[in-house]
């Protein structure tokens, strides 16, 4: 009996301990009291703007006032700008994606406590755009925007957007579809006739890491991220576009890569398919990165070029960190021939102002196991077979002679962004790697005090810390032990958490800002949603607001944003039951 109730008990307390859920609390008040509240809102109006109009994500950095709903015709938005200038283009296609978008985001059941007949109002948007040149994102581009309304005899609401540049515009539209309100009880659109919004992104690199070498991911499904990462005002696509895997990217120069590279003739991204979407990109305020990485991390496609060793060695783990292996034989003369060739064709069809090669998890062993590539270091270089000569002579070599083939194609200097590595942490690495012309991903813990000397080596990062941003994490087992490989599940509540302030210190104005990573060893194309989304957008918030608060003064507008990226067709993941939300009204 004892053991039966005993049973009892446990099966109880470990049910209700698991099962029992709590809705997510309101911040209603605490919004409000950024907001004009001057024409007396109901209750119910206080949760429509708390709900939709306010809930603004990322969160600006400046001044909000957002108040006095209208009545508004949906079809009824148009815009002016500086006519004929070399972004109007831009300008009109960024307003076109504007008015279908909140055609989406505008279905919400909400009831409005007061009834005033007002008159229906046309909206009307100007943008001064300061640059009317810049059409590219950069370093230096100024992303900040400032919206200010007038409302003429209930009529017209004119919207000010007034930015630097294309970019900061067009951020200022994303934060206008989020404050139209669907009133579906009495079926009409609302929207504030009062707008004061200051607002600018404090880091500038924002970004995601999507690796589609390990899985294919179709353009399809990376077009749908470029939208949710529009939305969520993130800036960067990083693009790590091959792997030992795989080498999915057609090259103008070598085809044969992807010939023999890519899982299947289709599985590949050729140039159309490329320049479609850097201008999905570019057109959403997106820069796309392109990764080449090397020398590890290289292996499917190169089988015919003779200048990779270790490819598929086993066992593998003697020769790199995961199967398949496969390194560069940096001795190798046509290697950096080759390399030129296809850093060219990435160059001539990304046009990035700085390169990604990579860089990561060089295996010594495999480089010890080469003869003809040890022969050369002892009778050519005179160099030991120490691991200091692998990693102070041997990866300082290809690394200079393989930049050396990038600047070369570039026709200038490009900056460099690498990975985190043995050679990054060498003492002397800041003469093998110049601060001034390398940039660093740091995919280490955060606690991990070898972020701290780079800092003070004065390298400027990304940060990638796999213990809050590698979100690749799925059911685990992929190798053959049962092992789960991937670091454990990131809730979004921990990425929002992971403060680049708390990393660097005083050292913070190094910190170029970060990107959420998704390697695809256990994701691809049918789980991208739901990894990427919405815990992408968590990371978006830390990087553009830097938050002295922490997840939970951010849950009520996560939620309602998570929403928004399911209505622009994103299978982003659900965090609570759908009842919670529905009874917030
Ligand atoms: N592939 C490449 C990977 C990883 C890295 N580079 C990786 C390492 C550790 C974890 C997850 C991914 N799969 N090219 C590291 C930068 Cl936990």
């Amino acid at each position: 009996k004892t053991l039966i109730l005993l049973n009892f008990y446990v099966l109880f307390t470990i049910g209700t301990s698991l099962w029992h859920y709590e809705c997510l609390e309101s911040y209603c008040e605490k919004t409000l009291t950024t907001s004009n509240t001057s024409n007396g809102l109901s209750l119910s109006e206080c949760n429509i703007l708390c709900h939709n109009g306010a809930a603004i994500w990322p969160k600006p950095t400046g001044n909000v006032t957002v108040s006095d709903l209208v009545e508004i015709d949906l079809k009824s938005f148009t815009f002016t700008t500086t006519p004929q200038t070399a972004i109007t283009s831009l300008v009109t296609e960024a307003f076109d994606i504007f008015t279908k978008q909140i055609k989406k985001f505008v279905s919400c059941k909400v009831f409005l406590g007061k009834s005033n007949a007002i008159d229906v109002a046309s909206v009307q948007v100007v943008f001064n755009i300061l640059d009317q040149k810049l059409d590219l994102m950069t370093f230096g581009t100024d992303e900040s925007y400032r919206i200010e309304t007038q409302l003429t005899n209930n009529s017209v609401v004119y919207v000010n957007v007034t930015a630097p540049s294309f970019f900061g515009a067009r951020h200022a539209l994303e934060t206008l579809s989020q404050l139209v309100v669907y009133d579906d009880i009495r079926q009409r659109t609302l929207f504030p006739s009062n707008i004061f919004i200051v607002d600018g992104p404090i880091y500038s690199w924002r970004g995601i890491s999507l690796d589609t070498s390990r899985n294919y991911v179709t353009p399809k499904a990376i077009k749908r991220t470029l939208r949710a990462m529009a939305a969520s005002k993130l800036n960067t696509l990083h693009w790590h576009l091959t792997d030992t895997a795989s080498f999915p990217y057609v090259s103008k120069s070598h085809p044969e890569l992807s010939e023999y590279g890519a899982y299947s003739p289709s599985k590949v991204y050729n140039n159309d398919t490329v320049k479609t979407l850097i201008e999905y990109a570019r057109v959403r305020g997106i820069r796309v990165v392109p990764e080449l990485d090397s020398p590890a991390h290289v292996g499917e496609g190169w089988q015919t070029t003779g200048v990779v060793t270790c490819f598929n060695w086993k066992p593998w783990d003697d020769y790199c960190v995961e199967p398949p292996c496969g390194q560069f034989d940096p001795s190798q003369d046509k290697l950096y021939d080759i390399l030129e060739d296809v850093y060219g064709d990435f160059l001539s069809q990304f046009d990035p102002e700085v390169f990604h090669m990579g860089g990561d998890e060089v295996n010594v062993n495999c480089w010890n196991s080469t003869s003809n590539l040890t022969k050369w270091m002892v009778e050519e270089k005179g160099w030991n077979l120490t691991k200091e000569d692998f990693l102070d002579k041997l990866w300082p070599y290809f690394q200079d002679e393989a930049s050396k083939r990038l600047y070369k194609a570039a026709g200038k200097e490009i900056p460099i962004i690498l990975w985190t590595s043995e050679l990054t942490f060498l003492d002397n690495v800041q003469e093998i790697l110049p601060p001034s012309k390398y940039l660093l991903q740091v995919w280490e813990r955060s606690d991990d005090l070898r972020i701290q000397t780079l800092l003070e080596k004065n390298y400027s990062l990304i940060l990638s810390n796999y213990d809050a941003l590698y979100l690749d994490c799925g059911f685990g087992g992929w190798v053959d032990d049962g092992q789960n490989w991937c670091s454990p599940y990131k809730t979004w509540q921990t990425i929002y958490d992971n403060k680049p302030e708390v990393i660097a210190g005083n050292r913070t104005s190094q910190i170029l800002g970060g990107e959420t990573a998704l390697w695809t060893e256990e994701s691809g194309t049918n789980s991208l949603d739901s990894r990427l989304w919405p815990r992408a957008a968590a990371f978006a918030e830390t990087l553009w607001t830097s938050p002295s608060t922490n997840w939970e003064q951010a849950q009520e507008r996560f939620l309602i944003h998570r929403e928004r990226l399911v209505a622009l067709g994103i299978d982003a993941d659900e965090i609570q039951p759908e009842w919670c939300r529905r009874n917030q009204h």
